[in-house]
């Protein structure tokens, strides 16, 4: 399968993130998309550099003034102190419910909270580079889809499904599959469904596209109740206005294995059957394995296969884009399992 890489992706880096008080190494790390673009190699498919520029399409899903402070957050956490190059900023405050986001504080971590959902999401020096670069390759990939072909991968990280039209979360800073349904919709396709398979729910994605008939939104996630992030990605969410009835959350309880998950998939794929989608995007966490080290449900390696098969019996044209998945040393087996289970069926 043609697969977008993003050389950028080295540069966000950021060493640490918070776990109960603590300081642990980050999950989201460098060697998780080494490891899937070397298993993509090994099995034959090609890697190319982005070809296509994301910037309309991060305009139509993203806020202005997010996308402003994100491109110069770094420069100006360095320009408080030269000595911040060595150091990663973190949100401490954050406009809950009564307090105000309507005026932007000119206190970068005041700001810095203001664009962020959680303080889970760390930054470094490359950060805004390695995400614009991402969301080119997903651009790129739904390009390429648009133009014809059977499926393209946008092998990217930072992942993009926790970043709403404001802010970051979850590891994620700019939305790279909003990003591929959103350039899908204005090269021709007047119908898009966007699947999230990701343990986590993808809040983001969810927001974007909340208040649109266009774009179908389906996800198969933990239950929020007990699992990150928390606070959305229940089953009464069914969109909003003209979008009401375009979103469709299927939450299923930690600890759920391959039977459990694949009777959620074949009320997805039923889902999105019923909305006559011209292409079919698909946010590819593959953080649902069993040996994931923050997530907990139980699929083993052959069942992305049966998933990637089950995706080609859509039979749409099909734009994959990386997620979350942190057991990093099998997450490049497990992506080209998906990938080539689809090709073969
Ligand atoms: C894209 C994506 O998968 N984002 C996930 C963000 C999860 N953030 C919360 C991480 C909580 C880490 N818990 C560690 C448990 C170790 N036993
Ligand atoms: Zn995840």
């Amino acid at each position: 399968m043609i697969t977008f890489h993003n050389p950028a992706h080295p540069g966000h880096a950021p060493v640490y993130e918070f776990f109960r008080g603590e300081r642990v190494p980050c999950f989201e790390k460098p060697a998780r998309a080494d490891f899937v673009e070397d298993a993509l190699r090994q099995r034959g498919h090609a890697l190319v550099a982005p070809d296509a520029d994301s910037t309309a399409a991060l305009n139509a899903v993203h806020a202005p003034r997010y996308l402003a402070f994100l491109q110069t957050a770094w420069a100006q956490w360095v320009a408080l102190d030269a000595a911040n190059a060595q150091v990663q900023p973190f949100p401490s405050v954050w406009p809950v419910r009564t307090l105000r986001s309507d005026v932007e504080p000119e206190n970068f971590v005041a700001r810095l909270g203001l664009y962020s959902m959680d303080n889970g999401t760390p930054m470094a020096a490359g950060t805004w580079t390695a995400a614009k670069t991402g969301a080119d390759a997903a651009a790129s990939a739904a390009q390429r889809v648009a133009r014809g072909a059977r499926a393209a991968f946008c092998c990217t990280r930072p992942p993009g499904h926790h970043a709403g039209p404001d802010f970051m979360g979850g590891y994620c800073f700019l939305n790279n599959a909003a990003v591929a349904a959103q350039g899908l919709r204005q090269q021709g396709a007047c119908r898009v469904a966007v699947l999230d398979v990701d343990y986590h729910h993808g809040n983001g994605t969810q927001s974007i596209f909340y208040d649109r008939a266009d774009v179908l939104f389906v996800s198969i996630h933990g239950d929020p109740r007990t699992e990150y992030p928390f606070y959305l990605g229940h089953a009464d969410e069914t969109g909003a206005g003209e979008g009401l009835g375009f979103n469709c959350n299927l939450p299923l309880p930690a600890g759920t294995g391959a039977q459990g998950w694949f009777a959620a998939l074949e009320a997805a794929c039923a889902r999105i059957a019923g909305h006559a989608a011209d292409a079919l995007v698909v946010s590819l966490g593959l953080d649902t394995f069993e040996g994931d080290p923050i997530s907990r449900f139980t699929l083993a390696s052959s069942d992305f296969s049966r998933l990637g098969e089950r995706l080609a019996r859509l039979g749409l044209p099909t734009v994959f884009v990386l997620e979350g998945g942190y057991a990093a040393a099998e997450l490049g087996t497990n992506a080209v399992n998906v990938l080539d289970g689809f090709e073969q069926a």
